[in-house]
């Protein structure tokens, strides 16, 4: 099946919540799955498929689809899974198993978080009693952090991109978006994060930490 065809998803969250397993039922790969933290440390790569009725019993005609599969009136859709260590509060200054491995993420079309909704581990993954960890922190701390590995990128070269924007007039959206090519960000992406986030791009040597945040949370949203 060729790569380009497949979506990719990317599976998250904080350790010990069922990562694995939803990437092994997805897919029927056999991955190691077990009750601590850090089970998964090199990442799982596989391929499901997303069923759904094949179109060619609509239009009455015989099909030979090269980009997916056709059973049974039923067309198979592959999509590419990846499943990563599982991330902690803190991630992206190094805790846990650091964020070196959102890395293998960077391309994905969408994340999935899986959530511990029983609130039976703590951020870190252990168990803990029922009730007690709050499954609302999960989803908000996962953003965060993936919020704070993409201004990591954008702050490498902040000062050189700022500067040759405003001094040098040099595109603000194109250098923006060549610094995050990596991470599927394109340049509407950034010109619309930008306005939405409500900052003047001729004005960028001006921004604050706090507005990089911000713009980043919006990349994230739109991206
Ligand atoms: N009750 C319950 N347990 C689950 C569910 N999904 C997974 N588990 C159990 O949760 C534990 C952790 O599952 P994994 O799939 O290894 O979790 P993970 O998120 O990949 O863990 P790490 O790789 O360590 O980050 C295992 O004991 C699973 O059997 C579920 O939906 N319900
Ligand atoms: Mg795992």
């Amino acid at each position: 099946m060729p790569k380009s065809y497949s979506r990719l998803l990317g599976i998250v969250g904080k350790p010990n919540t069922g990562k694995s397993t939803f990437f092994s039922s997805a897919t029927l790969a056999p991955v190691d799955i077990a009750n601590y933290p850090f089970t998964t440390i090199k990442s799982n790569h596989g391929i499901g498929y997303v069923r759904t009725p094949c179109v060619h019993t609509a239009f009455k005609v015989i099909d030979n689809p090269r980009n997916s599969l056709c059973i049974n009136n039923s067309r198979l859709i592959p999509v590419s899974l990846i499943d990563i260590a599982g991330i902690v509060p803190g991630a992206w200054e190094g805790k846990g198993l650091g964020n070196k491995f959102l890395d293998e993420i960077r391309r994905a079309d969408a994340l999935i978080n899986v959530v511990d909704l029983s609130g039976c581990t703590d951020s870190e993954g252990h168990l803990c009693a029922p009730g007690e960890n709050d499954p609302i922190e999960d989803i908000k701390f996962l953003e965060k952090e993936i919020n704070l590995w993409i201004l990591s990128i954008i702050k490498k070269d902040w000062h050189k991109i700022s500067r040759i924007s405003e001094v040098e007039s040099k595109d603000l959206y194109d250098l923006l978006a060549d610094r995050l090519s990596g991470l599927a960000i394109s340049r509407n992406h950034v010109i619309n994060a930008i306005s939405s986030s409500g900052l003047n791009p001729k004005k960028s040597t001006k921004w604050t930490d706090d507005n990089l945040l911000t713009l980043v949370d919006s990349l994230r949203r739109l991206s």
